[in-house]
């Protein structure tokens, strides 16, 4: 530009056409070169890249909706929110985001993500959020949190996840909160969550769990919310929630439970639970009904949805509420019990009466005998 400067300045007649062609390729170079930086999006000193938006006075890149397939190579450095959004992203290669390691932020939600490779994110050392949620990832591998020690929050709702395995969260030494809401997840290894001693909130609600195995919570002393609501479980060992020290909600609503133990609940030693259970087939039996009474004497457990828990069985009870039935279904077994008790009394009376007789008749059979063959002996009968 200097030299073109230079080369108009040399006013002279004979120049006159040539100054006017340069004039034109200057003008044509600063178009093309507005246009070129019209795809740089100047805003705030730094470089950006096509398709995002560049904050940097608040440190976040915005590639929301941008059309990305793969992910962008020169991001702006100092980065902390990231949002990759809404993109066409499938993969995720070891050591992404090499070029943005102070990440704070990360958003990768609603893409096409299916493969998440070992140590994806293992330079984002600072990175306390990472969603995840609406992509197509169905397995979690171990180097899958290689790096993730500030993790607070991780979010993988509505992806393909079926199973969860002792390696799949082992790094999250941080983890606050964990949504693995709509997933398919069917089974859960016995350590899966092990490593998550501080998680806060685990979401796992809307899967195919069929069951809950004892010890599959171990370790998560600091665990405050539950989410299991709308699963397939029927059965939950009786020691389940025994490690769950801190759980104030436990939410089992829309299950498939026909019947509970007193124990389940019993072994939650904290200082007050809240358990949602409504939704479930309930068994309407007067063992049903004893197991919610003693569990309405536990001070500290709340039934807050018992109004609304209503019978699955027998047939002529279902969809009535439990609440409503439950007493009549102990006069019912009431009655049953007496009857039975003076079938069994009379019965044992009957029998004794008789025995009675029996001995009576036996021994004046034997006074006879003996008055009979030796009168001496009639002073001792
Ligand atoms: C978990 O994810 C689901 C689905 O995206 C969402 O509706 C729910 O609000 C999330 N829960 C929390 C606590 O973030
Ligand atoms: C009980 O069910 C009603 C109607 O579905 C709902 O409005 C209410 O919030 C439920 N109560 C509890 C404690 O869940
Ligand atoms: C998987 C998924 O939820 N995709 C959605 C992403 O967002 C667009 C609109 O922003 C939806 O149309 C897709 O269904």
């Amino acid at each position: 530009m200097s030299v073109l400067q230079l080369e108009i300045r040399t006013d002279c007649g004979a120049m006159r056409q040539v100054r006017q062609v340069l004039w034109l390729l200057l003008l044509l170079a600063r178009g093309a070169w507005s246009r070129y930086a019209g795809s740089w999006s100047t805003s705030a000193g730094g470089d950006c890249v096509v398709g995002c938006d560049c904050r940097a006075e608040l440190k976040f890149t915005v590639c929301s909706g941008g059309g990305f397939s793969h992910l962008p190579l020169a991001l702006p450095a100092p980065t902390e929110l990231l949002d990759l959004s809404h993109n066409r992203l499938t993969l995720l290669p070891p050591r992404s985001f090499s070029s943005v390691r102070r990440l704070r932020v990360l958003l990768l939600s609603n893409n096409s993500i299916s493969v998440v490779q070992d140590g994806a994110f293992s330079l984002l050392e600072f990175l306390q959020r990472l969603d995840l949620s609406r992509n197509h990832i169905s397995t979690l591998r171990g180097g899958f949190s290689l790096g993730l020690a500030s993790l607070r929050d991780l979010h993988l709702a509505h992806n393909l996840l079926t199973s969860l395995h002792t390696s799949s969260f082992l790094h999250l030494d941080s983890l606050q909160r964990l949504n693995l809401t709509a997933n398919a997840i069917a089974s859960i290894q016995t350590r899966s969550f092990s490593p998550l001693g501080s998680l806060r909130q685990l979401h796992l609600a809307h899967n195919r769990l069929p069951s809950l195995a004892g010890g599959v919570f171990s370790m998560l002393r600091s665990l405050e919310l539950l989410g299991l609501q709308d699963n397939l479980i029927q059965h939950t060992d009786d020691s389940v929630f025994k490690p769950l020290t801190s759980l104030a909600l436990l939410d089992l609503a829309h299950n498939r439970l026909r019947t509970v133990s007193f124990k389940t609940f019993l072994s939650l030693h904290t200082y007050s639970t809240h358990i949602l259970l409504e939704g479930n087939p309930w068994v309407c039996d007067c063992d049903l009904q004893r197991v919610f009474h003693k569990l309405h004497s536990v001070q500290r457990l709340f039934l807050d949805d018992y109004a609304n828990l209503s019978c699955g069985e027998p047939a002529e009870l279902r969809g009535h509420p439990l609440g409503e039935v439950d007493d009549e279904l102990c006069v019912a077994e009431t009655v049953t019990v007496l009857i039975i008790t003076v079938t069994v009394v009379t019965t044992v009376l009957a029998a004794m009466v008789m025995a009675e007789r029996k001995r009576k008749r036996k021994k004046r059979g034997r006074h006879w005998t003996q008055q009979g063959e030796a009168s001496d002996e009639s002073d001792y009968s």
